[in-house]
């Protein structure tokens, strides 16, 4: 019998340990898709966030590190610049990429580093317990927000990817989803995009991934993909906020 469908070889056997429904576990299926189909195993180094996704050096088959919460484009950056051959890539949650990490991720983004950063965005802190973020909602109730998020006492959310597009650094910045099969396939293929812009030399590049926190939502994993769509993409517009790629030689 022929066989049509397999694990990616970039994913280890080990099982993830994500709730039901988490789009963590999503995105690294798709991760290891991408870099089985460049071939690039042997040469990638992912950096794994602090946050639910601290385990991801444990289901993906090249060579991962961990660093401090929010420092992965630092530590990126010097990667990518002592050994231009690797591929690097840094994975990192709200939590991580826009509030801890927001000095390293904007002056990364700026400097132009050549490396792919993929973003998730839960709109909350997932692994300490469902705080607010800064990517958290207006009206978005948190354990920390319990009457939802107000803009006058808490401030309004940060828009990762339109922040990013005032910058001259980056050279590809898109926003997707993981609501539904079309949008996972569109993710997939703006992750590829990313890659391909590194692997091209052409510079930073960031895939915002609106995903389902199902457990710090309090919602089940098909109304958290319900939530995604119906809240989320109207706050967080899909799309991409930046393309370089068509004005630089590759
Ligand atoms: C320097 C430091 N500050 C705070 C923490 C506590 N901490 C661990 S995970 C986390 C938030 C994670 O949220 P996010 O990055 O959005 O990832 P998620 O768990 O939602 O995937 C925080 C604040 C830490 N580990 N290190
Ligand atoms: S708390 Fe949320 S982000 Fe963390 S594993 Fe569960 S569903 Fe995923």
């Amino acid at each position: 019998m022929q066989k049509i469908f397999k694990k990616p070889q970039s994913m280890t056997k080990i099982p993830m340990r994500y709730c039901p429904g988490c789009g963590h576990a999503i995105v690294h299926r798709l991760i290891a898709e991408v870099i089985d189909e460049f071939d690039i195993k042997e040469r990638t180094i992912g950096i794994a966030p602090v946050g639910c996704a601290v385990f991801l050096d444990e289901y993906l088959n090249c060579d991962m590190i961990q660093v401090a919460h929010g420092r992965c484009p630092a530590a990126a950056t010097g990667m990518k610049r002592v050994r231009p051959d690797v591929i690097v890539f840094s994975y990192q949650g709200d939590g991580d990429l826009a509030a801890i990490g927001t000095a390293e991720t904007i002056h990364a983004a700026t400097r132009g580093e050549n490396f792919t950063v993929i973003f998730i965005n839960n709109a909350i802190y997932g692994m300490t317990g469902g705080q607010q973020a800064p990517t958290t909602m207006p009206k978005q109730k948190t354990t920390t927000s319990v009457y939802g998020r107000d803009p006058k006492i808490h401030g309004y959310p940060i828009k990762v990817c339109e922040m990013l597009s005032a910058l001259d650094g980056p050279v590809y910045l898109e926003r997707v989803a993981l609501n539904k099969a079309a949008n996972v396939l569109r993710a997939k293929r703006a992750l590829k995009k990313a890659f391909r812009i590194q692997l091209d030399g052409l510079g930073f590049s960031l895939v915002e991934i609106l995903s389902p926190c199902p457990t710090g939502w309090g919602l089940t994993p098909r109304k958290a993909c319900e939530y995604v769509d119906e809240k989320m993409i109207s706050y967080y517009p899909l799309g991409v906020y930046k393309d370089l790629t068509q004005k630089k030689p590759t």
